[in-house]
Parts: C-alpha cells; sequence; structure tokens
C-alpha cells in the first residue's frame, strides 16, 4: 500500500515475515496514514544472518571504497532532500523548515564526515626501546545493532549506522516505530548506491519487541542506542550478561545558567530555542533555567514575552516554526508533567495546555502550547525528571556556588550552556558542572569530532568523531620482537 514502511533485509524490502502491521500515525492530524513493518525474532535472525554472511566481503572493502559509498548513499540525501525534509514534518510534527535547515542537512553531513573517518581514523602503535613494537589493530566487530529515537528521526539514524559502516561492521538498524519514514526511505537507496546485501539491515518495529531481540540476539556483537534512560537501563540489563559492547545516549534535565553580566539579548534568545527547539524534544534542551537574581524578573518577563507570542502551526507549512509533539501518548506524558507542576506549587507563567488549533486539516494533531514556570524549587519532581516537551522551568540563584549546586541537582548529567562576560567564571563554571557537554555563551554548536553524551542517568560511552570509530570495533594489539 502507499506509505507502507518495510524492512530491509539482504538488500531486499519486505514486509515483516509475520506478515504483521503497526498503524503510522501523522501529529499533526492524528491521522492514520500509512502502515509499517511490525518486526520480530524471525526478521532479527534474518538480518543477522544477511550481515553475517556479508560481513567477510564487506571488512575486506578498502577504506577507499567505503569512503565512497557512503558519500554515494549521502549523495541521494541531498538529492531528495526536500522529500526527506517532509517526510520526516509528516511523521514527526516538527516544521519542515526545521527538517530542511537542521535534520536532513545533519544526516547528510553525518553520513560524509564518516565517510572521510573510513579514510582517516588510525590506530596506535608502541615502542618499547629493546627493538620490540606494539601496534594495534582495529578490528571491525561484524554485526552491530544501532537502535535510534523519534525526536532526530534521520539525524540520529544516519549518526550511528555510517560509524558502523564506515568502521567495516555489517549493520541491523531500528529506527524508533514512531517516526520510521526517512529511514525507509534511505534503506530504499542502499543497492542503487553500491552497498553490499546484507551489510545494511533495516527493522522496523516496536522496542520491546523487534528491539529486544536485536538486544538479545547472539550474534549481534554492540548496541548503540539513543532513547529514554528507563529504557537505556533496560537494554543495560539484557545485554550485560552477553557482554556486548554499549554505548547509551539518554535523556537530560539540562541547565541553562544565566549570570548577570551575559549579553542578555544573546542570551535571552538562545535560551528560548534551547528550551523550545524541535518542540522541547531534544535531549540537549535547556529545561532548567537558572538567571542570577540581580536580573531574574526582567529576564523572566522578556521571556514570557516573547514565548507567549510563539506561534504554532502546520509542521507542512514552510513559515511554521513549532509544530506538533510526536504522539498522543507523548502529548498527554507532558500534560501530566504540566499537571505535575502545577500541583506542586508552580506558577504557569504562559502556556500551560492544549493548543487547539483552527485548521480543520489540524483537530486532531497533538499540539502543546509553549510553557514557562517558576516557583518550583530544585527537590520539585519537575526539576528532577525529563519532561522533553515544550516545558520550561525558571529557578533564581544569587551567586556562582548557588548556581552551581542548582545545575548538579539531578540524576542527569547530559549537557548545560553558561552565560556571562567573565572569562574565568565561565571556565570554572563550566568545570564544576558534571555533565558530558558544556556550551558557554552558545547552545547546541556541534564539531562532529568532539566526544558526544552524558554522565548518570544520561548514558555511558562518548559518541562523535574516533569516539564512534573506536566503539565500532574492537582492538587487538599485536607484539613483534624484532
Ligand atoms: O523512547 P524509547 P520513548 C526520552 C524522553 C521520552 C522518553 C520515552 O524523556 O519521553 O525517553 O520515550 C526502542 N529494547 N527520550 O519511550 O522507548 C524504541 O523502539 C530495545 C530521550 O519513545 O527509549 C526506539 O527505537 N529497543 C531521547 C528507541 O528504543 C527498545 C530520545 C527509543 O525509544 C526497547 C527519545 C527495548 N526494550 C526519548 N524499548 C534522547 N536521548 O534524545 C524501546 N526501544
Amino acid at each position: 500500500m502507499e506509505n507502507d514502511v518495510l524492512n530491509l533485509i539482504n538488500g531486499t524490502l519486505q514486509p515483516a515475515l509475520g506478515g504483521e502491521w503497526l498503524e503510522n500515525v501523522e501529529p499533526a492530524t492524528g491521522a492514520v496514514y500509512g502502515r509499517i513493518a511490525r518486526s520480530g525474532v524471525d526478521d532479527v535472525e534474518a538480518a543477522v544472518a544477511a550481515g553475517r554472511a556479508a560481513f567477510p566481503e564487506w571488512r575486506a572493502w578498502s577504506p577507499a571504497d567505503r569512503r565512497a559509498v557512503l558519500h554515494r548513499l549521502a549523495d541521494k540525501v541531498a538529492e531528495n532532500a526536500a522529500l526527506l525534509a517532509e517526510s520526516e514534518a509528516r511523521d514527526n510534527g516538527k516544521p519542515v523548515s526545521l527538517a530542511a535547515a537542521v535534520d536532513i542537512p545533519r544526516a547528510e553531513q553525518n553520513l560524509r564526515f564518516y565517510a572521510s573517518a573510513a579514510e582517516q581514523f588510525a590506530s596506535e602503535s608502541h615502542t618499547m626501546g629493546d627493538g620490540t613494537v606494539n601496534y594495534t589493530l582495529r578490528k571491525p566487530l561484524g554485526v552491530v545493532g544501532c537502535i535510534s529515537p523519534w525526536n532526530l528521526p534521520l539525524y540520529l539514524f544516519t549518526w550511528k549506522i555510517a560509524p558502523a559502516l564506515a568502521s567495516g561492521n555489517c549493520v541491523v538498524a531500528k529506527p524508533s516505530e514512531v517516526t520510521p519514514m526517512t529511514a525507509y526511505l534511505l534503506g530504499t537507496w542502499a543497492k542503487e548506491v553500491g552497498l553490499p546485501d546484507g551489510v545494511l539491515n533495516i527493522l522496523h518495529g516496536l522496542g520491546p519487541e523487534v528491539g529486544q531481540a536485536m538486544v538479545d540476539h547472539h550474534h549481534v556483537r554492540a548496541i548503540s542506542f539513543t532513547g529514554g534512560s528507563s529504557t537505556g537501563a533496560a537494554i543495560s540489563a539484557a545485554a550485560a550478561p552477553k557482554f556486548k559492547k554499549l554505548s547509551l545516549e539518554l535523556g537530560g534535565k539540562n541547565a541553562t545558567v544565566v549570570f548577570d553580566d551575559c549579553d542578555f539579548d544573546a542570551a535571552l534568545s538562545t535560551a528560548i530555542r534551547a528550551a523550545f527547539a524541535n518542540q522541547g524534544q531534544i535531549c540537549l534542551c535547556g529545561s532548567r533555567i537558572l538567571v542570577q537574581d540581580t536580573i531574574y524578573e526582567r529576564f523572566r518577563d522578556a521571556m514570557v514575552n516573547k514565548v507567549s507570542r510563539m506561534r504554532i502551526g502546520d509542521p507542512m507549512d514552510p513559515e511554521t516554526k513549532m509544530g506538533a509533539v510526536v504522539s498522543r501518548a507523548h502529548r498527554d506524558k507532558v500534560l501530566a508533567a504540566i499537571a505535575t507542576a502545577r500541583g506542586e506549587g508552580g506558577t504557569i507563567l504562559c502556556g500551560g495546555g492544549r493548543h487547539q488549533p483552527r485548521e480543520p486539516r489540524l483537530q486532531g494533531g497533538f499540539f502543546v502550547q509553549p510553557t514557562l514556570i517558576e516557583g518550583l524549587d530544585h527537590t520539585c519532581v519537575t526539576n528532577r525528571e525529563e519532561i522533553f516537551g515544550p516545558v520550561a522551568t525558571l529557578q533564581s540563584f544569587s551567586d556562582e556556588r548557588e548556581a552551581l549546586g542548582l545545575a548538579n541537582a539531578t540524576k542527569y548529567g547530559l549537557s548545560a550552556s553558561v552565560w556571562t562576560r567573565d572569562l574565568q567564571r565561565a571556565h570554572r563554571v563550566a568545570s564544576g558542572i558534571d555533565t558530558g557537554m558544556v556550551w558557554i555563551n552558545c547552545w547546541l554548536v556541534r564539531d562532529l569530532r568532539t566526544p558526544f553524551g552524558g554522565t548518570r542517568q544520561s548514558g555511558v560511552g562518548r559518541e562523535g568523531g574516533y569516539n564512534s570509530m573506536r566503539f565500532f570495533t574492537e582492538p587487538q594489539n599485536v607484539c613483534v620482537k624484532l
């Protein structure tokens, strides 16, 4: 049927072997617009077998040939950028302008970046002074699993499969069942660009079914996962006894820390973008805004003024800056979090509920008003649990010490952004914050070579640059007595 999302196994696009389907819902309308293959254990068996069969040939490809094929896949993304952006907006609810400016260019960039890495990745050697030399081989693992979420669908899907392929592995990848369309489209070009059958396999379906079967499979040597912390914990528990390599990029409850000597306008506009970009559904979103008490009221009022004027619209309209959240279930989760904030005594400064659009097409859509809340301290659930929607809180602090205490008062440790013109304080505060990444006077500026990931409940391991290439390879030291 039109809009069917099929599996890619051994170079063939096919329905799930069990013949079952899931419904694909458009978040802006709430309507079903396609079907998704509902895969299970048998599909995983077939995909892993295809990957194992393809591995000896694929690992023997020269780095230059792997580079070339990844560039050809990137070319396809570039040629089909408009189709992919529209598909992403329809599947996810994000504005098509955002998908066209961020998601799809970044997917292309991921493929090109790791195409280069295929050739540039190198390993170490250690000489011992007595003529003995050690050199370390970096061998691909075999078949690896890549499990990605719905918030940045093609962006995070390619962020995982590109280094896995570049380093010579065969891949079984599972995009989120909530947003599978762009990964499916990418798979339709695999053969044409020259990826041998079985090198890239893409399975669709539910996490606890096909995702779990991938994690459980004896011959899947590593799992690279991005998603919620509780799913990450379940995957860890299943993978640990099998001694799989794991890379987990999980949730966040990130602080935006605003000192009174900051560039006020830059801090304000970036704090808003950090809180509400992609409807607040980015693990790096700054959902706790900490502002020095000397400028708190001015900052809060300016923020409320701007946020209450943000317009929600049809994701497919190129003018729209804020679209729908990803699903009915997710909308209800975000609304429940706002209700919890009210129950905890928080003051809703703006937003605070569903948005009901006027357009007939959008009547059944999943829209939430951008919401700012104050009056809750760091012990409240609202300031402790990830909401992952267009909801942010404001808290004030008096000095650097208190700012650091608040910034670190969470079980997560993904990222933070710090706003000050005092160079010494900027570096001091950055090093005092217990997160994997800190931005100073900016947010979400990304150099793909840098380590990406979090501490504590935000995950284990780092992606990016050679970190991903190391994750997807096994070091083997060879010691030579000359
Ligand atoms: O994600 P899940 P959900 C956070 C955010 C959100 C919460 C839950 O707070 O509200 O997580 O979102 C697959 N074995 N983030 O439930 O379940 C699943 O099919 C193997 C933060 O939608 O973590 C999908 O492909 N795989 C985040 C992927 O895991 C399983 C982005 C992520 O889904 C599985 C998304 C299992 N047992 C949500 N269960 C970020 N870090 O950016 C599910 N999956």
